[in-house]
Parts: structure tokens; sequence; C-alpha cells
């Protein structure tokens, strides 16, 4: 039942890289156990890491474990997508059946033959590089055509909002629409909101690495995406078999939990992390009170469907405490009020998130309405763009083509409006 990972681009082979450190610790107890759902027999990563250059791959073949990877499940091209949807989904003109679009689905393909049951694949992307966002697409569309039973979870990376690449708005309406369309859910981080709670957090992150300098940099903002996916994805007591051993449905398991409509699949993970042991209550409210509340129009956000996973020595206290904590959960998040299930939590005595003391960590995934702020303020930005026939001839160059947009245009749009109607006002 185990997934295949598949990292795409920079920045889905750098959080990519931070996640496989962090699971792959030597630090994390039972390893022998919990090796199944991210090893295949041979003990090599159920991974692949795309790239369309090689610089990226290169120093993640470093980072981790020399051997982990398999060598044929490395694939990479000579030249960058330049930050290009299009240039991404399409591939350079001259590519063929050696295409890296071709070499990655085979060794993908082989991925599945290696395991008794093929569960799904979980990618690992931004939103706004050409190879990420483009090849990302198009892998999506690929792997739901060929595997139409397997689950696709996509870890999508967003973008700073401001200045960092003209082509960024048009390069997530894309890949945003195609994730709606063939993906199952949709873990989105946002480098913003990252980046603003790790300043927020005074620095404690950094704490625990003494030499980090004090800039918050994508090393360390990936290990915070890392961090927040092995709260959610790595094995919990509650969903193994009997005999202790993990049969790696916790990606699966979030999405039936979080993702009750198809229609509206995009999910806001947060996490807190204390040393020690600390309230449960206490790391709730700390949650809660940076969720964003009102829409840009003043309507209070709502969640369909949320996760908490509670991990560390002091479950124990949380398990005693379950009926507050979800009473508050459940205010704080909004949930609506027509799902008569809309919370569920997990719990694990061991905390992945910080193995170096006794520590815990509570984590919590939701599919809540503020997502589709986000959604509009891309559909605005790319609108503004798409009138003005910005940048439009490098897609066509690529072969994209007016319907392209148009569809993207109208998904998107539909997004918006399906979170508008999930809510209860
Ligand atoms: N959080 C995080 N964001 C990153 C990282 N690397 C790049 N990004 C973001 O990803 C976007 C650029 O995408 P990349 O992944 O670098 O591009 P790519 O997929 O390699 O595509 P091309 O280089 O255009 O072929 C920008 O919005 C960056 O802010 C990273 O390591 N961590
Ligand atoms: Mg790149």
């Amino acid at each position: 039942m185990s997934a295949i990972w598949l990292q795409i681009g920079q920045c889905g082979n750098q959080v990519g890289q931070e996640w496989w450190k962090l699971v792959s610790s030597e630090k994390v107890p039972d390893s022998a156990v919990n090796r199944y759902p991210f090893y295949t027999r041979d003990g090599k990563l159920s991974a692949l890491s795309v790239d369309s250059e090689p610089k990226v791959v290169r120093r993640l073949l470093r980072e981790v474990k020399t051997g982990s990877f398999r060598d044929s499940n490395i694939l990479v091209g000579l030249r960058g997508r330049g930050n290009n949807w299009a240039f991404g989904y399409h591939g350079p003109q001259s590519e063929d059946e050696t295409s890296l679009l071709h070499r990655a689905m085979a060794s993908f393909r082989k991925e599945v033959e290696r395991r008794d049951s093929y569960s799904g694949v979980i990618l690992l992307h931004s939103l706004s590089g050409g190879t990420g966002s483009g090849l990302g697409a198009r892998l999506c569309e690929s792997i739901r055509e060929e595997f139409p039973m397997g689950y696709i979870l996509s870890v999508a990376i967003a973008p700073h909002q401001g200045g960092e690449c003209p082509l960024q708005h048009f390069n997530s309406l894309l890949c945003l629409s195609w994730l709606q369309r063939y993906a199952d859910g949709v873990l989105l981080f946002h480098n913003d909101d990252i980046l603003r709670r790790m300043q927020a957090s005074g620095g404690k992150k950094i704490e625990q690495v003494p030499a980090l300098e004090p800039q918050i940099s994508f090393s360390d903002m990936n290990t915070h995406i890392a961090s927040c996916l092995a709260a959610l994805m790595y094995p919990v007591r509650s969903l193994r078999t009997p005999s202790g051993v993990s049969i790696g449905l916790e990606p699966w398991e979030l999405l039936r939990s979080v993702c009750p409509v198809p229609t509206t699949k995009f999910l806001y993970t947060s996490q807190v992390n204390k040393r020690g042991t600390a309230s449960w209550d206490g790391m709730l409210s700390s949650i809660v009170r940076t969720l964003p509340r009102h829409s840009c129009t003043g309507k209070i956000h709502q969640s369909t469907a949320v996760l908490a996973v509670a991990r560390g020595s002091g479950v124990d206290t949380f398990n005693r405490s379950l009926a507050p904590i979800m009473t508050k959960m459940k205010q704080g998040y909004g949930c609506v009020s027509w799902n008569p299930h809309p919370l569920n939590y997990w719990t694990d005595p061991w905390n992945i998130v910080d193995q170096t003391s006794p520590s815990q960590s509570l984590t919590i995934c939701a599919n809540h309405s503020s997502v589709s702020d986000y959604m509009q303020r891309v559909l605005e930005k790319a609108r503004i763009m798409y009138d003005a026939h910005a940048y439009l001839h490098w897609y066509w160059k690529h072969g994209c083509e007016e319907g392209d947009f148009l569809q993207a245009f109208e998904i998107l749009d539909s997004v918006v409006d399906e979170y508008s109607a999930a809510g209860d006002h």
C-alpha cells in the first residue's frame, strides 16, 4: 500500500531532500519496522527525482544517505524550463521518446511494478517554476490516465506574492487548474506564510541548529515543510496493524479525512512544536490564533473537515482531554454544520518532528476556505496580465493555446465558487 514519492524541479527536490533526511535519520527508532512505507524490499527509497537540469539533483544525492536513491529513478535533463509552465508541460520541441517526461513515466511504471499493490503517488513541486509546475502538471495528468485507481496527493509550494517572477501568476493558474482536475488532494504551502510563521516563532526552530544563520533560508523553510509532512505522513500507531507494522496508509487516510467532497481538495497545514511537555490546549490556541479568519470580502472562513495529529510523550493527556480539544478545534476552524464528522485525530507517542528530546508536536491539516483568497489573488493577477496580452507569446511559443488559459480561468473560478458554496452562510 506504500506510496511512491515523486519530486519534480528545484523546489520539489529541495523539499524532498529535507523530507528524506528527516525520515531516514538514524535517530528514528524502530527504523526496521517503519522502513516499509518509504523503501522497497531491496532497501532503496520509494522515490523518483526528476529535474530538467542536473545541479539540484546532484546536491540531493550528496545530502541524502549515499545509495538510497535507485540510479534509474534519477531523471535529469540538460537545461531548465525557464520558469515557463508551457515549456515544462510540452518540453523542448526537439524532444521525442527520449524526453524527460517519457523517461520519468518509464521509471515510474517500473517503480509501480516493484510493489505488490500500487496505492498512489505523492508529488512534491512548486507552483511557479517551469519544471515543477509544467512538468509536474503533465506527470500528474499522465499518472492519472495510466493509473486511474491510484491516489494522487500533491504537495505544492506557492511562491512569494511580491516580485519573484512575472510568469508566476500564469504558471500558478495553469498548475492549480491541472491539480484540481487530476489530483485527489493538494497540501498547499505558501512561501510567504511559512516565512511569516517562522519569523513570528522568534527563531524557535532555529534554536535547534545553533550554527544556522539568523536569516531564514529556503533550507529552513523546507525543514518546516518536511516537518509538517512527517507529522502527517509518518506512520502513526493508530493506523498500524496489530503486529506493529505500518502498511503506509497515512497519506490516503489523510485524503479520506480531509477531502470529503472531491471538488474542494486544497489543504492548509499548521504546526506547533514544543520541547518538554506542554499544554495541548495552549498549542491548539496558538495554531487557531494564526488562522486566517475572514476572506477579503469579510466572509467568515470555514472548514469542511479537519485532521489533527498529536505526537510526543504527552499524547496520553491529549487523549484524556479529547472532548474540550475537539470542541475548541471545531469552533476555531469553523467546521461546517452539514458534515456530521468533520474532525479526526491521530496520536503517536513518538515525535518524528523533533527527534532529540522529549517533545510534542501538534499538526493540523484542514480543508479551509481561506485557500479561495489565494486562488482569487492568482486569478486577479493572471487575468490582468492575460487581458494585457503580457508575456503570452512565451506560452504560445512552447505549445500552449488560448483554450488552456480559458479552461484554467474557468476551473479556478469554479474552485472559488465551490469553497463559497461549501460554507454554511
Ligand atoms: N519553499 C521553497 N521554495 C522554493 C525552493 N526552491 C524554489 N522555490 C520556489 O519555487 C519557485 C521556483 O520554482 P523552482 O522549483 O525553482 O523551478 P523549477 O521547477 O526547477 O523550474 P525551472 O527552473 O523553471 O525549470 C519560486 O517561487 C521559489 O520561491 C525551495 O527550496 N523551497
Ligand atoms: Mg530549475
